[in-house]
């Protein structure tokens, strides 16, 4: 286990490095934007330096200014049914299994050789890091080119470029013999919808929520990406922009610096952290917030489930449909007034929302 030393209130502690990134938010009391250029490090160097501060507060009084809790998601090689109806599934709470996949086929069998000489001749559209501005339709391509050349350019170095809900499935259908459905956790898997996430080094699949609205289980294949995971009620706080499932703030490099300083209900928010790798299933409950950032060149495959309570379902009709047409007939007839009025009434929200805690 990697661990450091690690000075809090005078009290020296050893402790693993996976700890200190829940650790941190929940003792320090200074926000991101007071800190100096260490923090939001993993190393632990910047609870240390913090650690000064603390003592500071304490000996002039200075009022304690929150910070974005962050905890590490919940890691489990296998569970039952039962447990995870009760602790993950009914409370909406996420979790990695990190058994699910080790016994399928895929785990192994799924390279970025096996893709090209199976679907390396399709299309695919392909999205850049840029975030929507205003005249952007949800979910539009930036580009399209064949996936078999993709895979050759991912693999080369790295490229700012994803794949977003491509059905591979659909042009291969043998694919789906390579791994099972988790009836037992989820029995509301939509069967012809499972969905394969590509991205190179470096490329961001910005915070947003599914407008599906749908609980997913999202199994990682090759390379790490570093996760960002918020329950629905934190919309507010985290800066929503009406008619859409977008945040206005950016969370790009979250873990160095959040930009609390244009964004200060973010200090208040609830938040999970994990980094996905090779064979990790992430259960993300409905309407999760997620934002996603690749480490390496990598593949991730999702499959989805209907939320099965009638509210869910009623909220999902209404995203798929008022929702996104309402945002994209806006951004058509009104783009500058509609891009600049989201971003007004999502700060409206927050403030509201931020004059609860204060
Ligand atoms: O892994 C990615 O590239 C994005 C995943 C995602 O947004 C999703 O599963 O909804």
């Amino acid at each position: 286990m990697v661990s450091r030393e690690v000075s809090l209130k005078g009290v020296t502690q050893r402790r693993p490095n996976s700890e200190l990134l829940s650790v941190s938010p929940f003792l320090l009391p200074f926000p991101p934007h007071l800190s100096t250029g260490n923090a939001h490090t993993y190393n632990g160097l910047r609870v240390e330096c913090f650690n000064s501060l603390n003592l500071i507060s304490e000996i002039v009084s200075l009022p304690t200014i929150p910070i974005m809790q962050i905890k590490e998601i919940d890691r489990i090689e296998s569970i039952t049914p039962e447990a995870f109806r009760r602790d993950y599934y009914e409370p909406r709470k996420p979790l990695i299994i990190t058994g699910l996949s080790k016994k399928w086929a895929a785990s192994d069998k799924w390279t970025w050789d096996y893709f090209k000489s199976i679907v390396g001749d399709k299309t695919v559209g392909v999205y850049n890091n840029t975030r929507a501005g205003a005249k952007v339709l949800v979910n539009g391509a930036d580009d399209y080119i064949k996936f078999g050349d993709y895979l050759d350019m991912v693999q080369q170095g790295p490229v700012q470029l994803r794949i977003f809900l491509f059905n591979i499935f659909q042009h291969a259908p043998q694919l789906v013999d390579d791994f099972t459905f988790p009836d037992e956790l989820i029995k509301t898997f939509l069967k012809k919808y499972p969905m394969l996430f590509v991205g190179g080094q470096g490329s961001v699949a910005h915070m947003h929520y599914d407008l599906d609205l749908s609980h997913i289980m999202h199994t990682q294949f090759i390379g790490r990406k570093k996760v960002l995971l918020m329950d629905n009620s934190q919309s507010e706080l985290i800066y929503r922009m009406p008619c859409t499932v977008e945040s206005s703030a950016s969370f790009v490099k979250w873990y160095e610096k959040l930009e609390t300083e244009h964004f200060p209900a973010l200090n208040y928010a609830q938040a999970y952290t994990t980094t996905l790798e090779h064979g990790d299933t992430m259960w993300m409950p409905a309407g999760y917030w997620h934002h996603m950032e690749y480490i390496d060149p990598g593949f991730a495959m999702s499959l989805r489930g209907l939320d099965d309570t009638i509210g869910g379902k009623v909220n999902a009709v209404y995203h798929l449909l008022g929702l996104r047409g309402m945002n994209n007939l806006l951004i058509k007839v009104a783009p500058e007034w509609w891009y600049n009025y989201k971003r007004k009434v999502a700060k409206q929200r927050a403030e509201k929302a931020m004059s609860r805690f204060v």
